[in-house]
């Protein structure tokens, strides 16, 4: 399966890394929307967040887990976005579901 996350997570295509367990991996956004941009991924492949089931959940529960670390690590304390994009009018680009964490800024505008 052709999957530019997947490389990321093996290594075959370089990071930069910020956070690595058994089931998550994050890194730094190659074009960054803030003055943090960090994505976060599950190891495992899941297309997006409307591939989620009771069977791959658990990578959901991994990557909100290590959230608050990642966060912590980079300084944010006075908080933060996370976003995921969904298929076509989500805006996804990537296949492999993944979370951005945003900021470093406030955010003017508020989408929700
Ligand atoms: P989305 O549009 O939600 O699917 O976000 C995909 C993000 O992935 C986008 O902000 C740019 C980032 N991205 C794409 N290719 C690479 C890459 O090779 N390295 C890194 N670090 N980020 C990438």
């Amino acid at each position: 399966m052709d999957c530019i996350f997947c490389e990321i997570i093996r290594g075959s295509i370089p990071s930069q890394k910020v956070f690595e367990n058994e089931a998550v991996y994050a890194f730094r956004d190659i074009k960054p929307c803030a003055p943090v941009h960090i994505l976060i991924v599950p190891k495992a492949h899941i297309a997006s967040a409307d591939e989620i089931n009771a069977d791959n959940a658990d990578a959901v529960r991994d990557v909100f887990l290590a959230i608050p670390e990642i966060a912590k690590a980079a300084g944010l304390t006075n908080g933060y976005r996370i976003v995921t994009n969904i298929g076509e009018d989500g805006g996804q680009t990537v296949k492999h579901l993944h979370f951005h964490l945003l900021g470093g800024q406030k955010f003017a505008e508020k989408l929700v």
